[in-house]
């Protein structure tokens, strides 16, 4: 049945209205201009030298600075030679306008790693930087903790970690600075940091320096009594013994050990708030 004149008129009349605008005659928005906003990406510094052994790394400063006017989110990522350990692979950070984020990042590599230049790369967005790590052997020195290839403890505090027991600074003033080790367990006792070597080492004497400054004096912060201990054949043997110890550092010598492992196991620090506190560790 054909509608009549009237009802076609508005059928009409609506189809007109339901129509939709002709979209080739709207003009576009016009496309944003510029590159998406994303982080400036720096890596200083531009080529880094270390030698072989789990303490030996040097740091990279990793930075991402914001350098427009709205706050950003960026991330980095890292990748390097299997031969390298870096102790993180993803940088992710908020950044309000004007902010610069700076990442340090340890790169090491293990006792026995050939020497050779390997590159470290970062990538952010579309920008990538290669670093070249140039890797040797460390330099022969009468001080044995300079050709440790491990180092661990007990515990440790943040901060202070037992790389910082062997990092040649041996400034009792520093300890706290993050030159030294602590452990994490105040109050319980014996504590322990052991070194290991890639081969045995003939070893006869060991300086311990605690802490002493002005904030933390050795007498009442410092460490009082510790065994020095070497691996042997049959577990580990008792070489020197410290005890009631006063002083920022002591050295103990004994007959020449041949051994690949020494550790120090520490029994009580003097005063209340009582820590393993070393500041470094030397075996000669
Ligand atoms: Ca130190």
């Amino acid at each position: 049945m054909m509608p009549r004149p009237a009802a076609a008129a508005l059928l009409l009349a609506l189809a007109a209205t339901s129509t939709p605008p002709a979209r080739a005659t709207t003009p576009e928005p016009p496309a944003p201009t510029g590159p998406a906003p994303r982080a400036r990406l720096t890596v200083e510094p531009g080529a880094l030298p270390i030698t072989t052994g789990q303490c030996n790394g040097g740091r990279l400063q990793v930075k991402l600075t914001n350098p427009g006017p709205e706050p950003i989110y960026a991330t980095a990522r890292l990748g390097a030679s299997d031969l390298l350990h870096l102790p993180r692979r993803l940088i992710s950070t908020w950044l309000p306008p004007g902010y610069t984020r700076t990442v340090p990042v340890t790169v090491s590599a293990a006792t026995g790693t050939a020497p050779a230049t390997y590159l470290v790369r970062v990538i952010s967005k579309d920008q990538r930087i290669e670093v070249p790590v140039t890797v040797t052997p460390p330099a022969p020195s009468p001080d044995l903790t300079r050709s440790v290839s491990r180092v661990n403890a007990s515990s440790y505090r943040a901060g202070l970690l037992p790389c910082g027991a062997l990092d040649g600074d041996a400034d009792p003033a520093h300890w706290w600075k993050g030159t030294g080790w602590a452990d994490g367990t105040g109050k319980e006792w014996p504590d322990r940091l052991r070194l290991k070597w890639a081969t045995p080492q003939t070893v006869s004497s060991v300086r311990v320096t605690t802490t002493d400054s002005a904030e933390f004096p050795a007498a009442q912060f410092g460490l009082r009594d510790w065994d020095i201990q070497v691996a042997g054949p049959d577990g580990w043997q008792t070489v020197a013994a410290v005890r009631g110890n006063t002083a920022a550092a002591v050295t103990s010598t004994f007959p020449p050990r041949r051994t690949a492992q020494l550790r120090i196991v520490t029994h009580a620090a003097n005063g209340t708030n009582d820590w393993s506190r070393i500041a470094e560790l030397q075996v000669f």
